[in-house]
């Protein structure tokens, strides 16, 4: 079924939902975006997702032409208008369309599309075996270059990363910071567990300041394990009880292979399916209606 797809101030078919060649999120991936996720009729961290959103545009100075307030509606809408329960949500705002050359003051008027779709679920087998990771040799950009903090519409040193976890046959890929400690993956955040410690690396290593990364601390603070957000390397990591990686979409999925070391005993640990758990059952209560 076509869905309806909302650009620049309408809902308009998938079919017309068309943005110029000369819009500068195309032209040179100048932009901002979100990827959000609902269940059962409740939206996820929506409020965060914003927040994070305006975050990022300030940064690149794009001024997002709707409130926050309007956003969320927009949002809700997004999800209402396609009948959608359970959907996987991206919030797209690209500089909109300039002349050719980069600079963004001759883009007058961002462009912003939001898509409703229902949701790609990884197959259960992953979260059964875990998942084969290896280490990049694409280090992820300090902040004075590209700040990983901007959620922008350059993705490529993390498409540079997955090209080599590909090649490897790894599903995910561990990206270390300039100077070599564990930031996080190309998509996904990274935790390694050691008893009743669940420690994540620490938010100036350089990485995306997840979503989910942050819900999963929450659920293991009142699940009684001590968070600690520090800096190691992957001799740590290696050396882990259990590691596990969090995103959107992924929610929590566990590692059981980094580099050729098997982590732990080789299955999924006890630590991230427990905090699944708990993950999925704030998921389903906590949340902004549709
Ligand atoms: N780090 C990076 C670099 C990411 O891109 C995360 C961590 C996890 O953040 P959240 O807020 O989702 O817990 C991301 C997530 C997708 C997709 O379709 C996800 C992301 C980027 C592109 C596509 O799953 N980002």
């Amino acid at each position: 079924m076509s869905k309806r797809i909302f650009l620049d101030g309408a809902f308009v078919d998938q079919e017309n939902a068309r943005v110029s060649v000369f819009d500068h999120g195309y032209l040179y991936g100048d932009g901002v975006f979100e990827g959000i996720r609902a269940y059962g009729g409740r939206i996820f961290r929506l409020d965060a997702h914003v927040d994070r959103l305006f975050a990022s545009a300030k940064t690149v100075m794009l001024e997002i032409p709707y409130s926050k307030a309007e956003i969320i509606d927009l949002i809700r809408e997004a999800c209402r208008v396609n009948g959608l329960q359970d959907a996987y949500i991206r919030l797209v705002v690209s500089r909109g369309v300039g002349d050719l050359g980069l600079d963004p003051v001759k883009c007058p008027k961002p462009t912003v599309v939001i898509i409703a779709d229902s949701i790609t679920l990884y197959p259960d087998s992953l979260y059964r075996s875990g998942l084969k990771v290896c280490t990049s040799s694409i280090r992820r950009q300090r902040a004075e270059a590209l700040n990983p903090q901007i959620k922008s519409l350059n993705y490529l040193n993390s498409i540079l990363a997955k090209i080599e976890a590909n090649q490897r046959g790894c599903q995910e890929v561990v990206m270390l910071s300039e100077e070599g400690f564990v930031a996080e993956c190309s998509a996904d955040n990274i935790f390694m567990v050691r008893g009743r410690k669940v420690i994540t690396p620490a938010p100036h290593l350089g990485i995306l300041l997840g979503i989910t990364r942050s819900a999963v601390m929450d659920v293991a603070r009142s699940a009684g394990y001590e968070v600690i957000e520090t800096t190691f390397t992957r001799h740590e990591l290696w050396n882990a009880d259990e590691v596990f990686l969090t995103g959107t979409a992924a929610e929590i999925v566990s590692v059981v292979s980094i580099d050729e070391r098997v982590v732990g005993d080789g299955k999924p640990g006890p630590v991230a399916a427990d905090l699944l758990t708990g993950f999925r059952d704030l998921a389903r209560r906590d949340g902004t209606l549709i």
